[in-house]
C-alpha cells in the first residue's frame, strides 16, 4: 500500500463510486472523497490507494462534459469526449426532438456529433427512419448507415475510419444497439460488461451504467457506452442561444433585423422569412436553407420550456 498520489482514468460510473483504471492497466474501485462525486466517465483523476480500494483526490481539468440537466437533476454522460455518436435505429421508432435535443447539447459543449441509423436490416421502418434524417444531412450533419447484426468488412472498415484516434460516446434510446455496436468494435467487451454487472449484482441485458472501452492495444481509440435516454433536458441552455446550436436556423440568423430575435414573431426575421420560402424556390439554393417544419416546431417548444420561470 502506498501513500502517493497515483494518475488514473475513470471507466465507469455507479452511484457515488467510480472504477479507475491505472497507469498500469489495473482496475479498482474509487470513492470520492467527501459528500459529492464529481469524477464521472473519462475523467482523469488523482487517486490514493486504500487497503484494496481507493479515494478520488483530485480532478484533472476537464476539455469538456457532456450533460443533460432537467428541473431537479444534471446528469452527466462523460468529460473529455472528441465526438459523439449518437445511434437511432429504425426500431424503436425514434423521437426527432430527442436527436435534436442531444445535437444541441453537444453544440454547447463544442462537441462532434454523427448520426447513425441502425437496423437496415428491416427494410420498411428503415426507410421512413432514413427519410425523416434527411433535414439532418442538409443541415450538414454526418449520417451513415449500420445494420449491426451482420458483420461485413465494409461496415467494420466504415466504423473504423469514423472512430480510430479518437474518443467517442455512443448514445441514444434503448434498444437501438449501443452494446451491439461496442461489441462488435470491442475485442473483450461482453468480458468487461459481465465483471461490470457482477460488481453492481445486477447482470440485465440492458445498459444501467456508462463504461469505457479500449478499441485497441495501443490504447489510442475509445468507445463508451451509456445506458439508453428517455428524457433529454437542456435547462442548462440559455433559451437565447437555442438557435445558434442548431444549424439549419444558424444560417439565418444574420438576415434578422433585431440582434435578439427570438425568431418567433419579430417583423424583419430571417428565420421566419425562410420558413416561407417553399423547398421548389430553395433547390437552386442548396437544401442546406431549409428549415423543416417539425425543426420549427422543436425549437418553438424548447424556446417556450427555457424561458419559463423558474423559482
Ligand atoms: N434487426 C436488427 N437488430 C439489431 C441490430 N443491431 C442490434 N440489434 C438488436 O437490438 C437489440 C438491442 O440492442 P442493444 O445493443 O442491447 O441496445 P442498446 O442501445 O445497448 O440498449 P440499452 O442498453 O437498453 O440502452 C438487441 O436484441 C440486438 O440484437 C440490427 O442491425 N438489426
Ligand atoms: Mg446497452
Ligand atoms: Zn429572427
Amino acid at each position: 500500500m502506498s501513500n502517493l498520489l497515483q494518475n488514473g482514468l475513470v471507466v465507469a460510473g455507479f452511484g457515488r463510486h467510480v472504477m479507475v483504471e491505472t497507469d498500469a492497466g489495473e482496475r479498482i474501485i474509487c470513492h470520492p472523497r467527501g459528500k459529492k462525486n464529481t469524477a464521472v466517465v473519462g475523467d482523469r483523476i488523482k487517486w490514493l490507494a486504500t487497503q484494496d480500494e481507493g479515494t478520488i483526490e483530485k480532478l484533472e481539468p476537464r476539455k469538456n462534459l457532456f450533460y443533460r440537466q432537467d428541473e431537479i437533476r444534471t446528469k452527466s454522460f462523460a468529460a473529455n469526449l472528441d465526438q459523439i455518436l449518437i445511434l437511432i435505429a429504425a426500431e424503436p421508432e425514434f423521437s426527432e426532438s430527442q436527436l435534436s435535443r442531444a445535437l444541441i447539447a453537444a453544440e454547447a459543449e463544442h462537441i462532434t456529433p454523427i448520426i447513425a441509423l441502425n437496423k437496415s436490416d428491416l427494410v420498411g421502418p428503415y426507410a421512413k427512419a432514413w427519410k425523416r434524417l434527411q433535414p439532418y444531412k442538409a443541415m450538414g450533419y454526418d449520417l451513415v448507415s449500420l445494420n449491426l447484426k451482420v458483420k461485413t468488412d465494409e461496415q467494420t472498415q466504415l466504423l473504423k475510419s469514423l472512430l480510430q484516434g479518437k474518443t467517442t460516446l455512443v448514445l441514444g434510446p434503448s434498444g437501438a444497439g449501443k452494446s451491439t455496436l461496442i461489441n462488435a468494435v470491442v475485442p473483450n467487451a461482453t468480458v468487461f460488461t459481465q465483471e461490470i454487472s457482477q460488481a453492481l449484482n445486477s447482470g440485465k441485458h440492458t445498459t444501467t451504467s456508462t463504461t469505457w472501452y479500449w478499441v485497441d492495444e495501443a490504447k489510442t481509440t475509445a468507445l463508451i457506452d451509456s445506458p439508453g435516454f428517455q428524457e433529454f433536458g437542456l435547462n442548462h441552455i440559455d433559451a437565447m442561444h437555442l438557435a445558434s446550436y442548431m444549424p439549419d436556423f444558424k444560417v439565418h440568423v444574420p438576415n434578422c433585423k433585431f440582434y435578439n430575435c427570438t425568431h418567433l414573431h419579430e417583423p424583419g426575421c430571417g428565420v421566419l422569412a425562410a420558413m416561407k420560402i417553399s423547398e421548389k424556390q430553395y433547390e437552386n439554393d442548396g437544401a442546406r436553407r431549409i428549415i423543416s417544419l417539425e425543426r420549427y416546431r422543436i425549437y418553438s417548444s424548447l424556446f417556450a420550456e427555457l424561458s419559463e420561470v423558474r423559482y
